[in-house]
């Protein structure tokens, strides 16, 4: 039998359904999601596998227009990841349709999809009638020779055992490029502070999400086969931390409570989580913060 072996990237708009599709694929939560744009803010790689093919999908953070430097760090991660990858899956809202954003994705396309694969997947059929989507397929095909369509419910799962197989058919013949078992390419560390980011995420409000951010400072095996995980929380404004720490600290246990579940769940083992926040007017300009979020702070230079 032959192998196959690839990366498919996955790029669309904020909130396109990128992380879901990533954990429905892989079956497992490997990336976060929120219903708050620009959740994922650097590339997170999860492993699945569909017969003899081994796909590692490329989840980007969303292409927008950048305004802050993070944000420019972040949508050149994404065309990055999409640049590299052996097949490229567009992924589009079937409620919203051929946007100003959309748009601009296809012709960000036109420069780099030369010679590539370029697969359409609306995304969130669920959500309109089938007239809708038949009538966007072909909107969208007449704007872009996508080489193939696909209509999927990155939550609900319809249509992505097609979308995977004909991406596991589609792939280079080549060994595959991680251990059978492993999901993830991305550090524990980094996937702990990413539980965490998401779970602050889904409690605060507004442009709070944006202006935080995790790290795992330290991470210590303990003899029991527990860990001791100590992370930072970084905000822009004193304001901030008292809104993270919450009255007489309800907000920040409930988010290390929730923090810590899932990661003891992900790692099937006991995890002692402990948080702190620091204030940090100008983490947004800090070259370490960028590496601790996988990004490249030069990136995001104007
Ligand atoms: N109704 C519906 N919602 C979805 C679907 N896929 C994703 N979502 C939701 O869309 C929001 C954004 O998803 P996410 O995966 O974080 O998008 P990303 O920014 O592209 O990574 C979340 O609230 C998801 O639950 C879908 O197939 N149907
Ligand atoms: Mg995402």
């Amino acid at each position: 039998m032959t192998t196959r072996a690839g990366f498919v990237a996955l790029i669309g708009e904020p909130n396109a359904g990128k992380s879901t599709l990533t954990n429905q694929m892989v079956g497992a939560k490997v990336s976060i999601v929120t219903h708050k744009v620009q959740t994922t803010r650097a590339r997170i790689r999860g492993v699945a596998l569909q017969g003899e093919s081994q796909i590692v999908f490329v989840d980007t953070p969303g292409l927008f227009r950048p305004r802050r430097r993070l944000d420019r760090a972040m949508v050149a991660a994404a065309w990055g990841g999409a640049a590299d990858a052996d097949i490229i899956v567009l992924m589009i809202e079937a409620h919203r349709g051929v946007t100003k954003g959309v748009e601009a994705i296809l012709e960000g396309l036109e420069e780099i999809g030369k010679g590539r694969k370029i697969a359409l997947a609306i995304n969130k059929i669920d959500r309109v009638k089938s007239e809708v989507l038949l009538a966007l397929s072909k909107d969208l095909n007449e704007r872009y020779d996508f080489v193939e369509t696909f209509m999927i419910s990155a939550e609900k799962g319809h249509g992505c055992a097609h979308l995977k197989e004909w991406i596991a058919g589609e792939l280079p013949e080549g060994p595959w490029l991680y251990p059978e078992d492993q999901i993830a390419d991305l550090p524990m560390r980094m996937i702990a502070a990413e539980i965490t980011r998401e779970k602050l995420t889904l409690r605060l409000h507004q442009e709070l999400p944006y202006q935080m951010t995790v790290e795992t400072e330290q991470w210590e095996e303990r003899k029991d086969g527990s860990a001791r995980v100590d992370q930072m929380i970084y905000v822009m404004r004193d304001g901030h931390k008292g809104i993270v720490l919450g009255n007489k600290g309800e907000t920040i246990k409930a988010v290390s409570k929730a923090a810590r579940e899932e990661l003891e769940e992900f790692m099937g083992r006991r995890i002692h989580l402990f948080l702190q926040v620091k204030v940090r007017p100008n983490w947004l300009e800090e070259k370490e913060r960028y590496s601790e979020m996988g990004l490249d702070f030069r990136d995001g230079n104007t």
